[in-house]
């Protein structure tokens, strides 16, 4: 009897099996030729239902720039349009909806803070807006 009992609970709570499939990829392609390139994004920033790139750059003395890569919907970029500029390199780039109008943002860092760009209606982004930092804050987001 008490063989049983065992069996059945061992039975009734088992462990399922588990499978792990490992993800196949292809490639690398290389999708830009775009040198200086800190960290990238990726997001709808056009409201055309294709996932798109946004980029952030390394200008030195120049300061840095915010790229967005449009995407073709089959996997692959145009070539990139200028969207914004920073006063210091463009480290990390990520996209939010930072004031909740439904539209990607995009959340700069840069060696002088962290900057943020709003999303316009239309499309496209506006000025270089809020420092969160200051002076010399090297900001990695993660
Ligand atoms: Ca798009
Ligand atoms: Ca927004």
């Amino acid at each position: 009897m008490r063989l049983v009992t065992r069996t059945l609970f061992a039975a009734a709570f088992a462990a399922p099996a588990l499978t792990f499939t490992a993800p196949q990829f292809t490639g690398p392609e290389q999708l830009s030729g775009q040198s200086q390139i800190r960290s990238v994004d990726p997001g709808d920033f056009d409201g055309d239902g294709r996932m798109d790139l946004l980029a952030g750059i390394n200008l030195f003395a120049f300061g840095g720039e915010l790229l967005l890569f449009a995407g073709d919907g089959a996997g692959g970029v145009e070539d990139p349009v200028t969207v914004g500029t920073t006063s210091a390199a463009a480290r990390e780039v990520r996209a939010a909806d930072m004031d909740g109008d439904g539209r990607l943002d995009a959340v700069v860092t840069s060696t002088d803070g962290v900057h943020r760009f709003l999303q316009l209606p239309g499309g496209g982004f506006g000025p270089e807006g809020v420092d969160y930092g200051g002076a010399g804050v090297g900001v990695w987001i993660l």
